[in-house]
């Protein structure tokens, strides 16, 4: 069913007087334009109805009270990545998944990472053999080119796009993964003529290397100097050069796991001279600061991530920047290790040696919707459109994922938005052992999650089981440009 029109995924929802698989009854559904009090018939895995009528199934939710949602899409998560940091992420993609479902998520986009010296093709077999037999929901791969020899460029990455992996994510640091800048040009121009995503992780290279070296030789290895060695004019600087280069060749690119305020303005101005330019940001810069890296104990590694999270006084501009649209997409970075592993060199592990990365898939979605949904912040719809429907359009997932609509997939997390919750990592389905935002009240939270028609978890009970989630083949999310870029093409 992975390749049909909408047409065609309609006229399969329909199958005359027959009952519906699944009727989800008496909620308020969050429809693209506006929250309707309405019924959802499902057939066949598809959303087959949306009415206000009675409608006969074979098995009936009741959703009164609840807010019924299309499920979240988390654009940016990483699972069973190896090698990543020397060691695989805590989470593969059975405990990864289910993590991401039990936090209201029905589809995840983690990556396959080719490193320096590896086929990619090769590594993209490996991930989908790690993947198949493990996923609980549906599951694509953007793919991270860390070696962009001439086969890859000509023959390994249009194969794997007309597979169904259309975003590529690049780095510009990172030992084994970081491109120069003509290799950067190379990605984007080959991302123009097919017609996909460029991600880009924005921060400049020897801004890290020069700041880490100077605070080493003067002894300063506490965790707060990993902030120090991240600065934001670093981050600034290098999403502005992947802007210029991205006007350049007039293809757009999503920056990723924005940080900090002065990129959110480079986005803006460029998205004001009407470039194509996304970006994203993550639970950890709007919920996290870097006073919790900077403990008296180790215990701040548990916030160490890059880009860090900034001086709590940035929080605000990243806040505008969600709220003024310049920044599209909210997703997870979910990075999974456990405590001891990133601090390997014990009590005195130097900042430059903590593992970078945190835990978030499954407390996504509550701290965005309790954060922006309490006080009216946002609206439900924008709420949804920042956390689901963008990411499946960027990543060529829409309308199959990402929206309740007449022959979707039928995905849903319902919501009661009333139920206060403190976060516990025991209450987490992830295979790590703590989660940086422990402690946190939040307000709502996911009681139900649907996928393809299946109820894979209800009232804290997992009913999913490991293997069910399927490859998606993502749609070019633009239209190739076979013609050379304006300033070649006199
Ligand atoms: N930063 C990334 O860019 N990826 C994963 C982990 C991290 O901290
Ligand atoms: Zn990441």
């Amino acid at each position: 069913m992975d390749h049909l029109e909408s047409t065609q995924r309609q006229a399969l929802a329909q199958a005359g007087d027959e009952p519906y698989d699944l009727a989800i009854s008496g909620g308020t559904v969050v429809l693209p334009d506006g929250p309707v009090a309405t019924n959802i018939g499902v057939r066949n895995g598809l959303i087959a109805r949306i009415g206000p009528e009675i409608l006969r199934a074979r098995k009936s939710v009741d959703a009164a009270g609840r807010l019924v949602l299309p499920g979240g899409v988390d654009s940016h998560c990483h699972m069973d990545q190896q090698p990543w940091e020397g060691r695989s992420t805590a989470d593969d993609f059975r405990s990864g998944t289910l993590s991401a479902l039990c936090g209201g998520n029905t589809t995840v986009l983690p990556f396959a990472m080719q490193m320096r010296g590896q086929s990619l093709r090769q590594i993209v077999d490996d991930y989908h053999e790690r993947a198949r037999p493990k996923a609980h929901i549906d599951y694509g791969f953007h793919l991270i080119v860390g070696d962009p020899t001439p086969r890859v460029l000509s023959e390994e990455l249009p194969e794997l796009i007309e597979q169904g992996c259309t975003s590529i994510k690049i780095y510009l640091t990172y030992e084994g993964l970081k491109l120069d800048d003509y290799e950067v040009l190379n990605i984007l121009d080959l991302a123009r003529r097919e017609g996909v995503m460029v991600m880009v992780h924005a921060e400049n290279d020897a801004c890290i290397r020069w700041l880490t070296d100077r605070l080493l030789e003067a002894k300063k290895t506490a965790l707060r100097y990993h902030v120090t060695a991240h600065p934001d004019i670093g981050e600034r600087e290098a999403a502005f050069r992947a802007i210029s280069f991205a006007e350049l060749i007039e293809t757009p690119i999503l920056i990723v796991h924005v940080s900090s305020a002065g990129v959110v303005e480079e986005v803006r101005r460029a998205q004001q001279r009407g470039l194509a330019i996304y970006a994203e940001t993550c639970p950890q810069y709007l919920f996290l600061s870097a006073e919790d890296i900077d403990t008296a104990d180790m215990s701040g590694a548990k916030c160490v991530c890059t880009p860090p999270p900034r001086e709590r006084a940035n929080q605000p501009q990243m806040w505008r920047g969600l709220l003024d649209g310049t920044l599209a997409v909210f997703s997870s970075d979910h990075s999974p290790w456990n405590y001891a592993d990133k601090i390997a060199g014990g009590p005195k592990t130097p900042f430059k040696d903590i593992l970078n990365g945190i835990p978030g898939i499954e407390t996504r979605l509550p701290l965005f919707f309790s954060a922006t949904q309490g006080d009216g912040r946002l609206s439900i719809n924008r709420f949804v459109d920042i956390t689901t429907t963008t990411p499946a359009k960027l990543y060529g997932l829409y309308p199959r994922k990402g929206v309740i609509a007449l022959g979707s997939d039928a995905d849903f997390a319902i919501w009661d938005p009333h139920k206060s919750m403190t976060i516990r990592n025991e209450m987490l389905h992830h295979a790590v052992d703590h989660t940086p935002y422990e402690g946190m009240a939040v307000r709502g939270w996911p009681v139900m999650t649907i996928s393809r028609g299946d109820i894979v978890y209800a009232d804290g009970e997992v009913q999913s089981t490991a293997g069910r989630g399927r490859f998606l083949r993502c749609e070019r999310p633009f239209a190739p440009k076979r013609i050379p870029i304006p300033s070649l093409a006199g």
